[in-house]
């Protein structure tokens, strides 16, 4: 299938974005939900930040104080045997009851807009910033819903307590109101399909089982977008295939002539991040017609096999502009791509 990368990808890079206070140095722009709004393109992009070096061979952790909204920075030795310092992303204490982590930086929500879907223009200061007790290792990889005249932003919201998914909502882009945590933990990759359906909202969303099973797709249901039942597993992961160790849901659910297209994505054994397809039906989403058995985007470019964490290509927002998806991927944990397609063909890889 002719999926095509946009030859000077990546279209934004940590280069692009201030930091949002002096002490603190980007690491990564990536992740980002995405939404046209009065004719322009608007990206919900994951800024990772983290202190700069100071070079006395100890980490400084930034957390937000959950009482204050304050930022604060903990302190850990980098040859403190204690903790394992083995995922750039993650610092785990070693044999610890309860699996204590903290995060190697912390993300916040920055809005970019473009005129033209390619080229675009990052702005100075957060969007969303973590300010709760259950945001204080940060807020992460937005998805951006329209309903009627509201934008909804999903995120995960990353703590002490675990991964739990916030909503928000904008109507402008310049404000914007939280409307709580509507799944608890440990669940995120949370997409919210863009109209009722029977009478319903749906969100994708994947939880994690701690005791048995790989995190696989969840599809779950609401009258009023805040609280959220009648749960079912969707898709689950497949044995010697791309996406054989885990899945979650990426961009929100777009409609089509045969379905609802879901793009997602799926980790294999080597842990690398693939995006492939689920068509769900029209009228019962809970239904899979057909599915990728190949990946329609898989971590190939040098720019896509080396990063922060490497290997990762991670979908989250799409616009349609002149009947072409204007997908936009994280890259490695990294910065921003885009790659377009027909959503025809991609209907028609799948099987
Ligand atoms: C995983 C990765 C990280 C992320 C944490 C917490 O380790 O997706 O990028 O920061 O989970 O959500």
């Amino acid at each position: 299938m002719d999926i095509k990368r946009y030859e000077f990808n990546p279209i934004i890079t940590c280069r692009d974005a201030e930091p949002s206070n002096k002490n603190f140095e980007v690491i990564g722009v990536f992740n980002p939900g995405a939404a046209e709004y009065e004719g322009e393109t608007v990206l919900a992009v994951r800024v990772a930040e983290r202190f700069k070096d100071s070079g006395d061979g100890h980490i400084k952790i930034p957390v937000v104080d959950g009482e204050s909204g304050l930022l604060k920075a903990l302190d850990i030795d980098k040859g403190d045997m204690t903790y394992d310092f083995s995922d750039s992303r993650v610092i785990r204490k070693r044999e610890s009851s309860h699996d204590f982590a903290y995060l190697t930086s912390m993300s916040h929500i920055r809005l970019a807009r473009s005129k033209d879907g390619v080229n675009f223009k990052i702005e100075d200061r957060p969007f969303i910033f973590p300010k709760n007790k259950y945001e204080s290792f940060g807020v992460e990889d937005p998805r951006i819903t329209k309903i009627e005249d509201s934008y909804y932003i999903t995120c995960s919201a990353v703590s002490q307590y675990g991964i739990v998914t916030a909503l928000s909502v904008t109507t402008d882009f310049r404000s914007y109101k939280r409307l709580g945590n509507i799944f608890g933990t440990e669940n995120k990759d949370v997409v919210i399909f863009p109209e009722k359906i029977n009478g319903r909202y749906f969100a994708l969303n994947r939880p994690v089982s701690k005791s048995t099973g790989d995190p696989v797709i969840w599809i779950s249901e609401s009258e009023d977008l805040i609280h959220w039942g009648n749960h079912q597993v969707l898709a689950g992961t497949r044995k010697n295939f791309w996406d054989s160790k885990k899945i979650g849901a990426g961009i929100p659910p777009i409609k089509t002539g045969s379905g609802w297209l879901e793009l997602y994505h799926g980790v294999d054994d080597q842990e690398h991040y693939s995006m492939g397809a689920l068509l769900l039906d029209s009228s019962c989403p809970s239904k899979i017609i057909a599915r990728s058995e190949k990946p329609i985007l898989k971590p190939q470019e040098n720019y896509e096999t080396e990063g922060f964490f490497s290997n990762v290509v991670f979908p989250c927002g799409a616009v349609e502009k002149q009947n072409q998806l204007y997908i936009y991927y994280g890259i490695s944990d990294n910065s921003i791509g885009l790659a377009t397609a027909k959503v025809e063909d991609i209907l028609n890889t799948l099987v």
